[in-house]
């Protein structure tokens, strides 16, 4: 692998900080969704809030290079009126600074999710308000942290968070409204495209690309009818995000169809410019399994993503009316939660991003979930190091196929809070044993991984 590349880990701010109602920190949109229907939340998560200079120091003595993290808006900005948070200002430049002295390079996700209450308040990403209020956070950020830190991502994962908020319903705030769904789509794009024009203006030293939930599109068979409906579905899952965040254009298939049945008068043209001027450095690829695609055979449209841990494996399923359906390999393995292992989809997606866009590539998430006991003094995470394996082999191989892929980080740094999930879904290479408050304990996936790092891939 490239000298410099970044091995590493990816936590976000809700899922490990804790520290909920701390150091002047305000609700955000999960705090009360959580709260409010009583289900497990991040009140605690991993304690990383507290905690923070022994997670970076495990890192360190793991071999990393590198650690992706988020900051969390409501520890930042307190209200509407963009009152800043001083304590929550200085915290992520004690993160920052105890990476920089342990000689880790922070990655920094300027939103993963943790919208503050008040903004949800007025629409969300609904609202063309919330895309001015994210400029402010990313002068505020930038202009803090902009000279410590050299890798930056505006969004974490924007499908993911859309369409589980707004058309599933799945995540707060719990709609299912197509045209909601493409108003906040086409607001978290803009805000993108607005707070990298910030970033350049600035003039400073460092790179700034988007996350993407990334699912390559593979086909049932080589027809022309499940070509056409692998395009749906590349504009479904990928496209409008890659295509609008690399290119700056929106893909023109979709907005035609879009077009036909819903209302896209609030896109102004200023936008489109905007959009078409100020698009990113890199692409951050989170892969977690690809998407297998065959035409549209009838019905309405399912969403269904069977994450709950006890669900029959291969049930998950997603079809869209008139564009496309998803199906499952039956031969393929499935983890607890139905997520396919499929680590040729990571070889392959990276060569396909490779060829059509031809920009840098970081593996911002990839990692596996399993239950574990944690009462052992160090967990045997077999399973986790031979998905690893598999999927770091697939890096490698495109890399030495062509691809610029730049670094990997391996979800999760220790394990921490999963959406809905809850703590029992873990990822970590780190165990968290919550009944002994929060303590640390390296799996085997960590020395294993270590090994990894210091070896530069070559294990
Ligand atoms: C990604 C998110 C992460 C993380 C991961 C695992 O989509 O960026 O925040 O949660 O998926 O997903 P889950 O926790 O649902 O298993």
């Amino acid at each position: 692998m490239r000298e410099n590349f970044l091995w590493g880990t990816a936590t976000a701010s809700y899922q490990c900080e804790g520290g909920w109602d701390e150091g002047g920190r305000v609700p955000s949109l999960w705090d009360t969704y959580l709260h409010n229907n009583q289900l497990e939340n991040g009140n605690v998560a991993s304690d990383h809030y507290h905690q923070y200079k022994e997670d970076i120091r495990l890192m360190k003595e793991g071999g990393h290079k590198s650690y992706r993290f988020s900051l969390a808006w409501p520890r930042l900005i307190k209200n509407l009126e963009g009152e800043i948070n001083p304590e929550g200002v200085q915290f992520y430049h004690n993160i920052i600074d105890e990476c920089l002295t342990n000689g880790i390079e922070p990655f920094v996700t300027i939103f993963h999710w943790d919208l503050p209450q008040y903004l949800e308040d007025i629409g969300g990403w609904t609202s063309r308000r919330v895309v001015t209020a994210y400029e402010e956070l990313a002068k505020l950020v930038f202009s803090e942290y902009g000279e410590k830190v050299t890798y930056w991502t505006t969004f974490n994962e924007p499908r993911y968070y859309v369409f589980s908020g707004y058309k599933i319903g799945n995540y707060p705030p719990g709609v299912n409204d197509t045209q909601k769904t493409i108003e906040a789509s086409f607001y978290m794009m803009l805000a993108n495209a607005k707070a990298i024009k910030i970033y350049k203006d600035m003039n400073l030293k460092g790179e700034i690309g988007i996350v993407h939930s990334y699912a390559p599109i593979f086909g049932v068979d080589d027809s022309l009818e499940t070509k056409i409906a692998m395009r749906n579905a590349d504009n479904y899952f990928n496209n409008w995000i890659l295509d609008t965040a690399i290119k700056g254009e929106l893909p023109i298939d979709m907005l035609t169809r879009l077009n036909d049945k819903y209302d896209l008068s609030f896109i102004q043209t200023q936008d489109l410019q905007d959009m078409k001027e100020n698009t990113v450095d890199f692409i951050g690829l989170n892969y977690y399994a690809r998407a297998l695609i065959r035409p549209y055979s009838g019905g309405e449209t399912v969403l269904r993503i069977n994450n709950s841990g006890s669900s029959a494996k291969g049930t998950s399923k997603v079809v869209v009316k008139n564009w496309f359906e998803q199906v499952w390999d039956p031969n393929s393995e499935f983890t607890e939660w139905d997520t396919e292992i499929f680590p040729q989809g990571l070889y392959e997606g990276i060569l396909m991003a490779h060829k059509k866009y031809g920009i840098p590539i970081y593996v911002t998430e990839n990692g596996v979930a399993d239950y574990e006991d944690v009462s052992v003094e160090q967990v045997n995470d077999e399973k986790r190091i031979a998905f690893l394996n598999d999927h770091i082999d697939a890096i490698i191989r495109a890399v030495e196929a062509g691809a610029d892929v730049r670094g990997y980080y391996i979800w999760s740094t220790m394990d921490l809070y999963s959406w809905k999930n809850g703590c029992e879904k873990r990822y970590g290479l780190v165990a968290i044993d919550w009944e002994d408050n929060c303590k640390r304990k390296p799996k085997n996936s960590y020395y294993w991984y270590k090994k990894v790092c210091e070896s530069n891939g070559e294990m």
